[in-house]
Formats: structure tokens, C-alpha cells, sequence
């Protein structure tokens, strides 16, 4: 009897804590509040939560609230084979269910996000483990690449800011100050970390988007930068994310981890996660066995019409190649590299040193057949459509070696389609 009560005391005990544990993501609002927008990305099912404030001396602007997981999962190869990897996916649920759902749920690449120029964001991580990998027990982060941070607790890399330990959840902050095509990843071992899948795509959309600018003829009000004349000005954007996988070291993983991470070599080129011709699948993907859902959600056929001026965001998210692009018979135009405007400085020592620039902010976009990425590089590619015939074209690599899947000597690697109509 006694031993049965203290049993009991026990359970209780252990339950009063299981009962009130749970995943705290931080955030200013609540999300079924009052004026509270929920905007969910159709490819990937992540959702931003959104209020408009207008707080002391800043201009209003946007809160925004989001909650990732860091974990584990699986994705397909361009030659059908199934690999093992590390990732991030959107949280769903609450507490627990959290953990639950994000076990094994890692999508590659990792979500891509878009945020305004403006915008505070409040954005958790909750580590679920890795659950096929149990003799691992390492933290995650998020590091916006490039990215000025509002401090550098929030960076992401371990030396100098926080991690996120198993079952537990951090959530940073950040001032969305600087427009641009950004790259976010893990930083603990930074390396394997986005070898394995942690990386994704992250954009923001200038202030001066929704203002009208006259540029080459055409009206615009979408824009890359805030570049004061249109030079950046769009119809429509995509975002392309260059990347590779090293399918021996995701094997290995299964198993054991490799070393050294000096032999690293992708083998599988891929853009958004996929290598040809599966980038070019509208549908979806194959879901991998073990994984509860399709994993690789983001396609990379670009479509427009015939006069567009279509934006190409395009990163690089490989940790051992670089990459060279082309689009045969349509013409590129860099407008933007590094998440800046093509332009040179307007404050500071470079706008007044006459040696460096011809004048404060002297433009150097400029046309070009191909464009070269090294790894975390982003670059901003406008491809002027006016005079162009129907019909589908073909942006590849044209380092050859990296346009096939794995050893075969059939298409596939880095190329997907671009869709004139
Ligand atoms: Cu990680």
C-alpha cells in the first residue's frame, strides 16, 4: 500500500512536470490576436505571424514571428537513391507536438523565407534530435549569412553566441534592416551542419517596393534594392539555390561520422535540394521511407511570359564547390551581389575617395553569359525578356562534371528549366 502510494507520488510528481514542459517560442503577440496576419508559404507549410506597430521614434513596421525545428530526415538523389540528413523544417504544433512532428521531418533545403525591410523578427528554434543518429547529441543554431545582427547573442556561431542543446528552444531577434539575397544556416559544425541540409534561403524585399519606377521603358514596383531608379525592378522573382551532396558522407552518416571533412566532394550537384530533372517536377517529389512527408518541397521551374523581367535569386549554399551558371539564349544582368545593389558606396570613405569611384554610388551592374558562385555567395540576376521567342530554355552549370547525378553519365545535377510563355 505504501509502496503503491509512493508510486503513485511518483507518477504524480513526473507528471506534474510532463504536464506544464513544453516548447516556448517567444513572441511579442499572440497568434490568434487582434490584427494579427498568418501568411503560409505554399512549398514548405512554414508561417509567418505578422502585426503592424508603430513603436517610440521607428517608423511602423512589421512583427514577425516564426518557429523552426532543427533534426533529422531524409531526401532523394537525383538517381532515386535515398539519403540520410540533417535539416530544418517548420514547427507544428505546440509543445510536445512539436517534438513529435519534427522527429525525422527535416526538409532540404531548409525552408526559404522572405521578410520586409523594417521588419523586427522573432524567429525559434526548437532542437528535436536527431532520432536515426541517437549516439549524436548536437546543438543547432541559426545564422542569418551576411547579415548585420541586432546582437551577437543572436548570430548562431557557437564561439561567440548561443546553441540550441536537444529539447530545447531559443528564440533570436532580429531588426531587418538591409534588403538582399541571403543564405541562413546552422553554425555548429558548420561544415557537416550544411553538408548534411541545414541551409536555406532567406530574402528581403526593400522599402521601396510598392513605389513606381520607370526603367529601360517599363514600369516597375517590385524591386531587389532600393536603387532610386528601377535598375533592380522586377515582374517576377524566384529563388535558386545552388548546392551539392556528398553522397558518401550522407551514407556514412547513417552509420558513423566521417572524417576527415577535408575529402568532402559533392557528387550530387542539385538547385533547391534537387538534381535534374527532378528540379523540374511541379509535383511532388517522392516522399522517402522513414520520413513522415515529402521533404524536398521546393521545385525550381521558372515561368513567366514572354516581355518579364524576371528576377533570379541565387545563392550558393555548397561547402566545397563553386559553381558557374548559364541560361543559353536569354541574357542576364547582374544588379546585386552580397545582398547589395550593384553600386558603389554613397557614405563613407568610398563615396568621397575619387580613386576608388567616379562618382558616390557609381553603378557596376552589367550584363553577362554566365555567372560564377563561390560557397554562401548570393547573387541578383535580372533576365529582360522583351524580344525573346516562346519556348523552353535551360539554365545549367557549365562546369560539365557537376550535370550529372552521382557517377552516371546521363543528364542531371545542376540544371532545371525556365519556361517562356
Ligand atoms: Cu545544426
Amino acid at each position: 500500500m505504501k509502496l503503491n502510494k509512493l508510486f503513485s507520488a511518483v507518477l504524480m510528481a513526473l507528471a506534474v512536470p510532463a504536464a506544464t514542459a513544453g516548447v516556448w517560442p517567444q513572441c511579442p503577440f499572440g497568434q490568434t490576436d487582434a490584427g494579427v496576419a498568418a501568411e503560409t508559404d505554399a512549398a514548405t507549410g512554414l508561417t509567418l505571424y505578422s502585426r503592424r506597430v508603430a513603436i517610440g521614434t521607428l517608423d511602423e513596421h512589421r512583427q514577425v514571428c516564426l518557429h523552426v525545428v532543427g533534426g533529422d530526415g531524409w531526401q532523394i538523389l537525383g538517381d532515386g537513391r535515398r539519403v540520410y540528413g540533417f535539416g530544418f523544417a517548420p514547427a507544428v504544433g505546440r509543445d510536445e507536438q512539436v517534438m513529435i512532428n519534427g522527429t525525422a521531418a527535416a526538409q532540404f533545403p531548409a525552408p526559404s523565407i522572405t521578410f520586409r525591410e523594417g521588419d523586427e523578427v522573432w524567429m525559434a528554434l526548437t532542437n528535436v534530435g536527431m532520432i536515426y543518429r541517437p549516439d549524436l547529441f548536437d546543438q543547432h543554431s541559426v545564422h542569418w549569412h551576411g547579415f548585420p545582427q541586432a546582437s551577437a547573442i543572436f548570430d548562431g556561431v557557437p564561439q561567440g553566441s548561443a546553441t540550441v542543446q536537444m529539447g530545447s528552444t531559443f528564440t533570436y531577434y532580429y531588426k531587418v534592416n538591409d534588403p538582399g539575397t541571403y543564405l541562413w544556416h546552422c553554425h555548429v559544425e558548420a561544415t557537416e551542419h550544411m553538408e548534411m541540409g541545414m541551409i536555406g534561403m532567406l530574402n528581403v524585399l526593400p522599402k521601396q517596393d510598392g513605389q513606381s519606377k520607370i526603367h529601360d521603358g517599363k514600369t516597375y514596383t517590385a524591386f531587389a534594392y532600393n536603387d532610386g531608379d528601377g535598375i533592380s525592378g522586377y515582374d517576377k522573382a524566384f529563388t535558386l539555390q545552388l548546392g551539392a551532396v556528398d553522397s558518401n558522407f550522407h551514407e556514412l552518416h547513417e552509420a558513423v561520422q566521417p572524417l576527415p571533412f577535408l575529402e568532402l566532394k559533392g557528387d550530387f550537384a542539385q538547385i533547391n535540394g534537387r538534381g535534374y530533372p527532378m528540379t523540374t517536377l511541379e509535383s511532388d517529389m517522392p516522399q522517402p521511407a522513414d520520413a513522415p512527408a515529402v521533404s524536398q518541397q521546393i521545385h525550381s521551374v521558372v515561368r513567366a511570359s514572354v516581355g518579364d523581367r524576371v528576377l533570379l535569386r541565387m545563392t550558393n549554399g555548397s561547402v566545397d564547390s563553386y559553381y558557374t551558371v548559364t541560361a543559353l539564349g536569354l541574357p542576364m544582368k547582374v544588379v546585386g551581389r552580397g545582398a547589395q545593389l550593384a553600386a558603389g558606396p554613397t557614405t563613407g570613405f568610398g563615396a568621397t575617395n575619387a580613386s576608388n569611384w567616379k562618382a558616390a554610388g557609381a553603378r557596376w551592374a552589367h550584363g553577362t553569359a554566365s555567372v560564377t558562385l563561390g560557397g554562401g555567395d548570393g547573387v541578383d540576376v535580372l533576365i529582360d525578356t522583351r524580344g525573346l521567342a516562346a519556348g523552353t530554355y535551360h539554365l545549367y552549370t557549365t562546369n560539365l562534371n557537376y550535370l550529372s547525378n552521382g557517377a552516371g553519365e546521363d543528364r542531371g545535377g545542376l540544371m532545371t528549366t525556365i519556361v517562356l510563355q
